[in-house]
């Protein structure tokens, strides 16, 4: 490796070294979800040579049909992370209940939420998906956790990230010190910095939503789409592009790198679920990234990170991005 070049590994034990009385726990714990991560993006990549395309022909707790490499993620995320000690319980948008650490090995003060494979509607077809994860400190009892433990606000998490497997795999990390991306280098199969201290441009003419649901969106959000797409002859006097991956991981890293705005609203057809995307696997990891990058993330009424969970698979609309385009909706929710 050049000189220049910091893995992560050297950055989060520099990291440590900041914080007074770290006992080494949390960078060990990182190590270990970064292991899992770089041996879910060997499987994506590997994809059809070693036949984990697919549907496993199973539903998750959500009523999603489960891919087959979503299962394979979750188990090594969780055979990955249960045996070093460091954590207490674990919980996944695949399973259920909460996983409590087995009682063959000791438990420790954290807490993992993941989402093994977000996006995982585009593996099939090639498209960038990747990992979301979380991490909480337990409060109370570590010793018998309960979901109870999990329910906390945003507002907690000790460290969020993301992996995305796509044309190359990176790794974007949150301790709440702002943002930091690492590209893995296949030769040395190390992740290394190469995105650091990343900041949302506050101002935006790109927006992604799935535009197939328009004619179940509230007002605020119609509003605001039609004027993007009015563009230069509209409110806005310029003109908008649009993408959507159907991949978070992937919507939230090009805003990362180039700005813009991301919704999955709340709408008529899933009102009674709250929304479509997880609060504990995708919202709040991705709210706190976003926030730490300079950029905002809102349910439209309400900033994510504020929410006081309720239930471990509770969902919530997100808006979230460049700070004025998101405050600009925000706004056109209180006008309604
Ligand atoms: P998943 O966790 O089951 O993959 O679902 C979450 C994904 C997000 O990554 C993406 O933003 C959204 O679902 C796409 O939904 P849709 O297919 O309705 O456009
Ligand atoms: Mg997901």
């Amino acid at each position: 490796m050049q000189n220049n070049r910091v893995s992560l590994t050297q950055f989060i034990i520099e990291e440590q070294r900041r914080v007074k009385g770290a006992t080494g726990d949390f960078t060990s714990l990182l190590n270990d979800i970064v292991t899992a991560c770089k041996q879910i993006s060997g499987l994506v990549n590997k994809g059809a040579l070693v036949g984990v395309l697919g549907s496993a022909g199973s539903e998750n707790v959500q009523g999603e049909t489960q891919k087959k490499l979503d299962i394979i993620s979750n188990e090594i995320f969780l055979q990955t992370n249960e045996w070093a000690g460091h954590l207490a319980a674990m919980a996944s948008e695949e399973m259920d209940d909460i996983y409590p650490i087995p009682a063959r090995y000791p438990r420790g003060k954290y807490l993992l939420t993941f989402d093994p494979l977000d996006g995982s509607s585009n593996i099939d077809v090639n498209v960038s998906v990747g990992t979301i994860f979380s991490i909480l400190r337990c409060p109370g009892n570590c010793e018998n956790p309960t979901a109870e433990a999990f329910l906390q606000p945003g507002t907690q998490q000790v460290c969020a990230g993301y992996a995305i497997y796509g044309p190359s795999t990176m790794m974007v990390l949150t301790t709440g010190h702002g943002v930091n991306g690492f590209t893995l280098d296949q030769s040395i199969g190390e992740f290394v910095l190469t995105h650091a201290n990343i900041q949302i441009p506050a101002d935006t003419n790109e927006f992604a939503i799935n535009a197939s649901n328009m004619r179940f969106w509230e007002k605020p959000v119609k509003r605001y789409v039609d004027e993007c797409l009015a563009g230069k002859t509209g409110e806005r006097d310029k003109d908008f592009n649009m993408r959507w991956v159907a991949s978070m991981v992937a919507e939230v890293h090009r805003i990362l790198t180039r700005g813009g705005v991301f919704m999955y609203p709340l709408d008529s057809k899933m009102k009674d679920k709250g929304g479509k995307l997880r609060l504990m696997y995708e919202a709040n990891p991705m709210s706190f990234i976003i926030e730490q990058a300079g950029g905002a993330s809102s349910t439209g009424r309400t900033r994510i990170m504020d929410i006081q969970p309720t239930g471990l698979h509770q969902r919530v609309p997100v808006i979230l991005g460049s700070r004025n385009e998101v405050e600009r909706i925000i706004s056109y929710h209180q006008d309604a």
